[in-house]
């Protein structure tokens, strides 16, 4: 089944500039911005610019570029933050939620990075 990529989704919006954002890193490809709703002392969205639905959408048609950016710039936003175990961080946790069952409620790719306090064991 193909995505049907919707154009007025609100992380879609962000990225034409409608929507102010607080961001965090940007680059070519990928943009990171604070949630709006924080779930933790730290929550930080990461999206790639191209319009893709889903994480397996992203990782189907995505460029090695745009990947390899994505993921990269995920991890700066770790180091930018002071979060990395070990690194006089204390660690942080990465979600993508994808479909109903999923609860994503943005039908656009998003990695959430969620930090800054001992976090629910939801898959313990
Ligand atoms: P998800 O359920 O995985 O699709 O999460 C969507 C997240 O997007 C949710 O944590 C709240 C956030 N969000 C929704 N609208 C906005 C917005 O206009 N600005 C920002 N910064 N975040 C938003």
């Amino acid at each position: 089944m193909a995505y049907v990529y919707d154009d007025t989704n609100v992380f879609a919006r962000i990225l034409r500039g409608e929507i102010p954002n607080k961001t965090v890193l940007e680059t070519e490809h990928t943009l990171a911005f604070h949630d709006i709703g924080p779930q933790a002392p730290i929550h930080v969205l990461v999206i790639p610019k191209g319009r893709y639905v889903t994480f397996d959408h992203f990782a189907a048609e995505a460029s090695a570029e745009e990947i390899a950016d994505f993921m990269r710039t995920a991890a700066a936003v770790c180091e930018t933050l002071g979060i990395r175990p070990g690194e006089g961080g204390q660690g942080y946790r990465t979600i993508a939620n994808a479909g109903t069952h999923g609860v994503q409620e943005v039908p656009h790719y998003h990695m959430h990075i969620l930090g800054g306090r001992v976090l629910g064991s939801m898959l313990k």
